[in-house]
């Protein structure tokens, strides 16, 4: 069958990026170990090769950090195409951070416990499937207590993000104005590679967002990373919805999970009441007029009314009513978010309405595969089968048409960014064999 060819496609490509313990997210433009791009290629790997997704995950927890800390980066020591460098990082300042590998100082969101189901769903020897979900359990557990203290000081069961990289959704308009209010200052002369690394650098981010993540990045490390002391002071707090949600998500895994090894749920069951209860105050400030969920700027203390993939993704997580789900979803009809006015029927980055929308720059416009897959499972999880079914038809539409992309331009489905993308195959092949692992709640 044609799907089958493109899913073997697909799984050639993740060969190709595997490097003995982990997947690039790309050959040329990410050569190191990149935490939520391990997790989505870890859920498609369990369908070819259930034992490197369970490498995978492990190799990334390995670089842990002790106050349970996921880096965003786990460093491939023999790679030097990408900046900022383990030296540049230089996060062995901090006394958290692993001795025997080379680590970023940031985190990413927190989908991992979604892999870990799927690896055990999936796997074909339960017994060797339940040995690796009693050793990775403790691990998901201490990352997700970090998150809800350490990135939550203020309880209120909401995730803080210190860093657009932190996000993952790196140069969305979300963080524009918290960005541009930055005094930015001492940074010393760098050399981006990313720009090199991509056939059209106009697609990536400016110098001058660039100088502010550098910014950042040296805010943390002249705290050594520690994250608890610089937090009061920090220039850049936002909760993130796209972050929290996928944190209630994974803990609702993290329960199957307890059930399955005979594990504790009193800590999990007690975060998850927590951000439920305060999810639609904090990041849906509009309600009932306006479904969509919307970040919150602690510094400006105001919510951020950018419409971005953003906006819908905590649909995966099962927090809306099925009455406040209809409502988001009836807004996915509209031309704004690709209803009917794009090539494909997916998600965009952020609205087609908003004036900062560009059809190719990156997070600010371009249809990308991650988060599509996320919605598309929300949506089934939610019964709405026909919306779903477009999103996958236009994922692999995407990519028999155009190829294996980082992302794609909603409007032409011209591919951009990196090629041979792993999350980009890994989830098509997930969609492809559609065998409903998905289900948060
Ligand atoms: C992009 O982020 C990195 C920084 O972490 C970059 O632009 O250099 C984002 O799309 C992020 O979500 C992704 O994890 C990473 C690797 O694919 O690339």
């Amino acid at each position: 069958m044609v799907l089958d060819g493109l899913a073997d496609k697909a799984s050639k490509i993740l060969a190709e990026n595997w490097l003995g313990h982990f997947t690039i997210p790309s050959p040329s433009l990410y050569p190191h170990q990149w935490s939520w791009d391990s997790a989505f290629t870890a859920i498609g790997n369990t369908h070819y090769d259930v034992s490197r997704s369970i490498v995978e995950i492990e190799h990334l927890f390995d670089a842990q950090w002790k106050n349970g800390m996921v880096p965003h980066i786990v460093f491939n020591e023999k790679a030097t195409s990408y900046f900022p460098s383990p030296t540049f990082y230089d996060s062995q300042k901090s006394s958290d951070a692993p001795r025997h590998v080379k680590t970023s100082g940031m985190t990413q969101p927190s989908v991992h416990a979604i892999a870990a189901y799927h690896i055990y769903q999936n796997h074909p020897d339960q017994k060797e499937a339940k040995e690796f979900l009693k050793r990775i359990f403790p691990k998901l557990e201490k990352f997700h207590e970090y998150l809800m203290t350490v990135r939550d000081p203020e309880r209120m069961g909401a995730i803080t993000v210190m860093h657009p990289w932190e996000s993952g959704m790196d140069n969305s308009p979300i963080w524009d104005e918290a960005l541009k209010r930055l005094v930015v200052s001492d940074i010393p002369e760098y050399q981006r590679k990313d720009l090199i690394n991509v056939s059209d650098p106009s697609q990536r981010p400016d110098h001058a967002t660039y100088d502010r993540f550098i910014f950042l990045l040296l805010t943390m490390k002249k705290h050594d990373y520690n994250h608890i002391d610089m937090y009061d002071d920090y220039p850049f707090k936002i909760k993130s919805s796209t972050s929290t949600s996928l944190l209630y998500a994974s803990n609702n895994f993290m329960l199957k999970i307890a059930d399955i090894i005979d594990e504790d749920k009193t800590r999990i069951l007690d975060w998850q009441s927590r951000i439920k209860k305060n999810f639609d105050k904090t990041f849906c400030p509009n309600l009932p007029k306006d479904p969509l969920y919307y970040d919150y700027d602690l510094i400006a203390e105001e919510h951020i009314l950018k419409q971005t993939v953003g906006s819908i993704t905590p649909i995966y997580s099962g927090i809306p009513s099925k009455e406040h789900a209809d409502r988001i979803v009836n807004m996915l009809g509209d031309s704004k978010f690709c209803g009917t006015s794009c090539h494909v029927q997916m998600v965009p980055s952020t609205s087609l309405h908003e004036k900062e929308y560009t059809p190719q720059l990156y997070w600010r416009g371009p249809v990308w595969i991650n988060v599509n897959w996320l919605i598309w499972r929300g949506l089934q999880n939610y019964g709405y089968k026909e919306k779903a079914e477009q999103i996958k038809e236009g994922v692999i539409e995407l990519v028999k048409e155009h190829g294996f992309y980082e992302y794609y331009d909603a409007t032409t489905g011209e591919g951009y960014g990196a090629q041979n993308f792993s999350w980009t195959a890994a989830l098509l092949i997930d969609m492809i064999k559609d065998l409903g692992v998905g289900t948060s709640s």
